[in-house]
């Protein structure tokens, strides 16, 4: 209990200074035209990052939020592709690995459209550019309308969708798919352990690692997966970034639940400039529909992978099966398993506060390394989005507690122990600091 001699706290002061932290991270990671994930280890600009970011600093500056969505559009490749990567060019090479000169966009991109300018990667990430576009506007559409932002960014969202629901359409069912484990932001979840265990690693001595100079290699991946991912990145340049012959490709349903939300936005970014918003709506319910009858799985109680090489469902519990939360109009058995799921023996949220990556259960469980058990703030941000789409709204405000508890303790963290909430990775990390704002706001 409180003391009578205990100076009054003012209401809203650990708000006040959260609110001021994770603005000193984004002003810090601002790099001119848009934010670097961190300082250190990823000092470009990355595609789902930056919208993400963009959510977060609309609050601060809707202007500078615009702007970060611009840049990364305005280096998407002729064909649609939004690449995951765009490089400064004013940092060194060796900074991060894979650098330009390993991507080649400029010239081996060339028959994909990659611009001559900026070099990027020439793999995606999963499309939250639309729902952010979205929201960015919505926080000051009367600036939004004045820049002509939305009637800019149409036709290159729309081109970006076009791209992964065509070229990206390995399994013919109409979802997405994924070509290499860095595709959907969660390079070595468990779910890619059986695609990966195909392919041949690149020889170490081909390459060095950038990211050990700044992480501790307890929390990122092993060498082994990093030669596989330098051996499917490598082959998909060699062919010139064609979508044929892929030797790793997947339908995952955090993307594609992404995809659909983001297209849901499309929907009302085509009503606002005047263009058909029906089509994308129609698009919308389709991708539910291949979702929910390729990747639910009731017995499993989530989403799960579709291994498009292998064949077959991949059985491992992944945050990624939770995300579709997100989805308007998910049938009401699915979305009341899903819940069950994320309180249930795997996942555990109602005690650990954040979502761990992988099941707590999972034969690959591992507290402390990257995707293969810690808890992500990107992926807690969706999840609660989704309890409050379906009316949970208690669930989401526990979320909510937990998330900003540990954005502030662990001084925004890339991601933290799932069962003891202990910060891991790098530190004032974009978009723990960008959702926190959004979560504050
Ligand atoms: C590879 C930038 C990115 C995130 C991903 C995260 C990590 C890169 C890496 O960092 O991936 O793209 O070097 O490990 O897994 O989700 O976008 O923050």
């Amino acid at each position: 209990g409180t003391r009578p001699l205990d100076p009054p706290v003012p209401a809203g002061t650990a708000d006040l200074t959260l609110r001021r932290g994770a603005a000193r991270v984004l002003i810090r990671n601002w790099a001119g035209a848009s934010t670097v994930p961190s300082r250190t280890l990823y000092p470009h600009q990355w595609s789902w990052d930056s919208a993400f970011v963009a959510i977060g600093l609309r609050h601060l500056s809707p202007r500078r939020a615009q702007r970060e969505l611009e840049t990364l559009l305005g280096a998407q490749w002729e064909d649609g592709r939004v690449p995951h990567i765009v490089f400064n060019p004013a940092v060194p090479l060796g900074a991060y690995f894979p650098s330009p000169d390993f991507w080649r966009s400029s010239q081996a991109g060339a028959a994909a459209g990659a611009p001559a300018a900026p070099e990027t990667s020439g793999i995606v990430q999963p499309p939250v550019h639309a729902l952010a576009a979205w929201l960015v506007h919505e926080a000051d559409p009367a600036e939004s309308v004045r820049r002509g932002f939305l009637a800019r960014l149409y036709p290159r969202l729309a081109a970006w969708h076009r791209y992964l629901t065509t070229a990206r359409d390995l399994g013919g069912a109409g979802l997405a798919a994924v070509v290499h484990p860095w595709e959907p932001g969660m390079d070595n979840s468990p779910c890619w352990d059986g695609p990966l265990s195909r392919i041949t690693p690149a020889d170490p001595a081909s390459f060095r690692r950038a990211d050990l100079d700044h992480g501790d290699a307890d929390d990122r991946p092993t060498d082994v997966d990093y030669g596989r991912y330098v051996r499917l990145a490598a082959d998909y340049r060699d062919r010139g970034y064609a979508d044929s012959d892929h030797a790793f490709a997947v339908e995952d349903p955090c993307v594609n639940a992404l995809l659909i939300v983001s297209e849901h936005a499309l929907a009302r970014i085509a009503a606002e400039t005047g263009a058909d918003p029906l089509v994308h709506e129609r698009r919308a319910g389709q991708l539910t529909d291949a979702l929910v009858g390729r990747l639910w799985d009731a017995d499993a109680g989530l989403f799960l992978c579709r291994d498009l090489v292998g064949g077959g469902l991949v059985r491992e519990r992944s945050v990624a099966g939770l995300v579709p939360l997100i989805v308007p109009g998910l049938p009401e058995d699915i979305v009341r398993t899903l819940l069950g799921t994320l309180d249930g023996p795997h996942f555990r949220a109602a005690d650990t506060g954040l979502v761990a990556s992988y099941a707590l259960s999972g034969r690959a469980f591992d507290r402390t390394r990257y995707w293969r058990g810690p808890a992500w703030f990107n992926t807690a941000w969706l999840i609660g989005r989704g309890l409050r789409l379906h009316g949970a709204d208690d669930r989401a405000e526990r979320l909510r507690t937990a998330f900003l508890a540990a954005a502030g303790t662990s001084g925004f963290a890339e991601y933290v122990d799932p069962v003891t909430g202990e910060g891991r990775g790098t530190r004032d990390f974009a978009w723990t600091a960008a959702l926190t704002l959004d979560l504050l706001a």
